[in-house]
């Protein structure tokens, strides 16, 4: 298969101004008519080319006239009509079959309804169409169906709708804003409505609607709620209004994204907008809200103004995720936010570019975009926008902002148009700020610090070095800011002078190879607090002792850093233990700050639940070279122990002492409260006794709510043994009809990290609930399987040998599910020799399978390369 490139972008030959589509759905035969008004773009006599896949032609006319088999070709992808006027009307029938679908693209069907996915290449699925983002049409969708499928969805305003004979119904939508194809949407099928209204800014009223499975509605209203202090925030943040009378959100159960942005129609996976105190988790609660947020902001940042082309997915997806995680700053606090969105950050993208899947932010070729729908766009590319914040400051950000709005409202564009409207707001250049978006890899930063007690001089040295990715053997030095502040050996901010200012907190801006730095008027010797807030994604390394270190754990205002620190002495202490160096006395001492900071009485539970929590053993198997994930697992198991035995009592009082009397609330602090108290069952359980054992099997049991039941299953997990086994059973019994809460029962067995979790994940593919087709379902037992360090990365390879499996059998039917399981094996070159060959051979084996998908391919391939 041939790559396609930005390079070769060409605009597009046809433009299509109107699109009529009429849908008469029927499960395995549902015609789709279109008809087209296109005219030609520019001055050529190319013939017209539109997409198609899977469609069973049934007629192609223009302008009435009906062409015979020589006047059109048509092949697996394309249409193709030569000769054409320079305006004119196309209208094609097809038929499709959406109940045969299990690739969950284009039309299908999830639980008896109809849905649609078309972002990216779906929509050529449904029927022919120029499937590209830079042609926008106004759509009219006329959907017909048997009466049983009771609620006819599609985007925009509802003209009409009524009866037909043979026990049929229509409906009529009509969608003002011209758009491209992957944000077309239709739903059809018995749903229950839950609405709401909302005034907007220039008091304009909108109505808003969740579609959900019969008897669901009231765990929507959660969804319901954060949709609604989304819209207003946006108002207030970014000043942008809703557009349409009507916003509606329809939850199904398979599906292959997380959830997608239709314009006036977003489509949601069910387990990211259904929620209630029994069935979901505080992380469920903040999922939604933030997921909610995320589809409403493409409104603006997806919809209104759309890609040119698919090179420029961070335009939207970064700036969205920017977006979105501003507003959680805003609704739960910023450095609780900022702290969890650094640890998705590092488990994700670092991992990401530090194997051979490493691509820049805006990549500039592929084979299948769906294999980009990855950590690099979406987080990173939202941390070049939090940069670009950082570097010119909020009201240029937000002038640029605006100017974006304005400039590009209904267009198609690109990411130097974006960049162009912030550099022509502050007149700055920002050529080298750009790029970011080109140069893949993590940047490392060194700083070195010297201070004169003389002078009271401190001088700071950084430098910046990114390793070679993949088809970048250079790279060049990327302007990067870094949030500085000064402690002094108490913890106390020391202010300082920069170039004769007195200043708490500067941002230097790395913009070279090497920079220095000198601060003035330091009176004592300091403790750097460097990269404050984590101003730039990038790996730090400075010259802080341990000392400074425990100083910032105790208090350092800035609290990223202040968590960082203990992050950082944790990284050291497990590493001394998995190279046979214990380190006890460090432990003691590592111990002792942790009890003190979870006695401090200022402190957010939310965050104290983060303090205790260690680094993860995928982030902890990125700084080991070569990493080897079993060795890891004892080391950090081993603190979790002497952790546990030191704060025992601290652990129990606080466990004892967090137990909710109340009502049921997901705000957050009410759910801060929670995660502390699970974070200290959780360390307690790695110090297993009959006592332990006891008081986890309690927590179990006396839960009132699925974050509870969750944290007690968590930790008899982690005790195993009889307990653990009955709960299991248990937790099956009562929850067998509630498909949400048996993913969560499939993945924490996914995660069990005690020996023999192959075979019984194994057992479980035979088990009646698994069904490998419901993504959910498979992600469940799957990829927290080949998350599960410890167990995955068996010295056997059995595990590898199992997930390449399942790949194989997944791509047989969805693709872009099966290429989303690759990642795990990617790393293997990052691994001790014996795994990465075992690894490795995995992905051999799948890249020599005939009939592979291009996804699995592109990513198999790419991974050895
Ligand atoms: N639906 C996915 C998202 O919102 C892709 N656009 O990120
Ligand atoms: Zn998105």
């Amino acid at each position: 298969p041939q790559p396609i490139r930005l390079t070769d972008y060409r605009p597009p030959a046809f433009l299509i101004e109107t699109t009529e589509l009429v849908f008469a759905l029927e499960p395995n035969t549902t015609r789709v008519k279109a008809r087209l008004t296109i005219r030609r773009n520019g001055e050529h006599a190319e013939p017209l080319v539109l997409h198609g896949e899977r469609l069973k032609p049934i007629s192609v006319a223009v302008d009435g006239k009906l062409l015979a088999d020589s006047e059109r070709t048509i092949d697996a992808e394309y249409l193709t009509v030569p000769n054409l006027p320079d305006a004119f009307v196309l209208e094609t029938e097809v038929e499709i079959d959406p109940e045969a679908n299990k690739a969950l693209d284009g039309l299908y069907m999830s639980g008896g309804r109809f849905c649609t996915q078309c972002e990216a290449e779906g929509f050529r699925k449904i029927t022919w169409f120029a499937d590209r983002p830079d042609v926008l049409s106004r759509f009219t969708v006329r959907v017909e169906a048997d009466k049983k499928f009771h609620r006819l969805l599609s985007n925009g305003n509802l003209m009409e709708s009524g009866v037909l004979p043979g026990g049929r119904h229509y409906a009529v939508w009509n969608d003002p804003f011209p758009k491209p194809a992957y944000l077309f949407a239709l739903v059809a099928g018995e749903l229950d409505e839950l609405a709401d209204k909302l005034v907007t800014m220039t008091g304009r009223t909108v109505d808003l609607k969740i579609y959900v499975d019969p008897g669901m509605s009231d765990r929507a209203a959660y969804a319901m709620d954060s949709l609604k202090r989304a819209m207003k925030w946006d108002e207030e943040v970014f000043g942008r209004e809703y557009d349409l009378d009507l916003f509606m959100i329809v939850a199904v159960r398979d599906f292959n994204f997380g959830a997608m942005e239709n314009k006036g129609l977003n489509i949601f996976n069910s387990s990211l907008l259904l929620a209630d105190p029994a069935t979901a988790t505080d992380l469920d609660y903040e999922r939604i809200e933030s997921v909610v947020a995320h589809e409403y902001f493409h409104n603006w940042t997806g919809d209104r103004i759309t890609c040119r082309d698919w090179f420029q997915l961070c335009l939207k997806e970064g700036l969205t995720v920017f977006r979105d995680q501003s507003f959680s700053a805003d609704m739960r606090g910023a450095a609780v936010q900022r702290i969890k969105d650094v640890k998705t950050l590092r488990a994700r993208q670092f991992s990401e570019d530090q194997g051979p899947l490493s691509h820049p932010v805006r990549p500039g070729s592929y084979l299948k975009i769906d294999n980009f729908y990855t950590a690099t766009i979406y987080e990173k590319g939202a941390e070049v926008i939090r940069m670009l914040k950082t570097l010119i400051g909020d009201e240029k950000f937000r002038e640029g902002m605006d100017l974006y709005f304005d400039r590009w409202d209904g267009h198609a564009t690109t990411v130097e148009e974006f960049i162009r409207c912030f550099a022509d707001v502050t007149g700055e250049d920002l050529t080298d700020f750009f790029a970011w978006y080109e140069q893949a890899g993590t940047p490392n930063v060194t700083l070195k610090h010297s201070y004169d007690a003389d002078t009271r001089i401190l001088k700071l040295d950084l430098t910046q070095a990114t390793a070679p990715t993949p088809g970048q053997p250079t790279k060049r030095a990327l302007p990067l800011p870094v949030r500085i502040g000064l402690l002094d050996g108490e913890g106390r901010t020391q202010a300082f002078l920069r170039d004769g200012t007195a200043l708490d907190e500067t941002v230097v801006v790395l913009n070279g190879e090497a920079t220095s730095v000198t601060f003035t008027g330091v009176d004592a010797a300091p403790v750097v607090s460097a990269l404050r807030g984590f101003s730039a994604p990038v790996t730090l390394e400075t010259d802080a002792q341990a000392k400074d270190r425990y100083v910032q754990l105790a208090g350092d205002p800035d609290l990223f850093n202040r968590w960082e620190a203990g992050q950082d002495l944790a990284r050291a202490l497990i590493s001394s233990r998995a190279s046979g160096r214990p380190d006890e006395v460090g432990e003691e001492r590592y111990a002792e700050a942790l009890g003190r900071g979870l006695a401090d009485q200022a402190a957010d539970p939310a965050f104290k639940a983060l303090l205790l929590s260690l680094p993860s053993e995928a982030d902890l198997a990125l700084a080991m070279k070569p990493a080897d994930p079993g060795a890891i697992h004892e080391a950090r198991e081993a603190l979790r122990t002497r952790l546990a035995l030191h704060l025992e009592d601290d652990l129990k009082r606080l466990h004892i002492g967090l137990q909710e009397l109340g009502e049921f609330s997901p705000d957050a602090a009410s759910a801060g409260r929670r995660a502390l108290r699970n974070a200290t069952l959780d360390l307690l359980a790695a110090n297993p006794r009959a006592e332990v054992i006891t008081l986890a099997d309690g927590h179990y049991r006396a839960a009132i709510n699925m974050t509870d039941a969750m944290g007690g299953l968590n930790a008899l997990m982690l005790l195993g043994g009889e307990a653990f086994d009955s709960a299991l059973v248990d937790f099956y019994e009562r929850w067998k009809s509630e498909p949400l809460v048996i993913d969560k029962w499939f993945a924490l067995q996914g995660r069990d990290p005690s020996d023999g979790a192959l075979g019984r994940v194994m057992g479980l593919t035979a088990h009646p609930a698994f069904d490998q087709t419901n993504p959910n379902r498979l992600r469940a037992l799957i990829s927290n399987f080949a998350a599960n360090q410890a167990q995955f990365h068996d010295p056997s390879g059995s595990g590898y040998r199992f997930l390449a499996d399942t790949i194989l059998a997944v791509d047989g039917f969805n693709p872009m599910t099966a290429a989303r399981l690759v990642e795990p094996l990617g790393g293997w070159r990052r691994y001790t020799p014996e795994l990465g060959t075992l690894m490795k051979a995995e992905l051999q084996r799948i890249a020599a399978t005939e009939g592979l998908s291009k996804n699995v391919y592109e990513l198999a391939t790419k991974a050895l390369a």
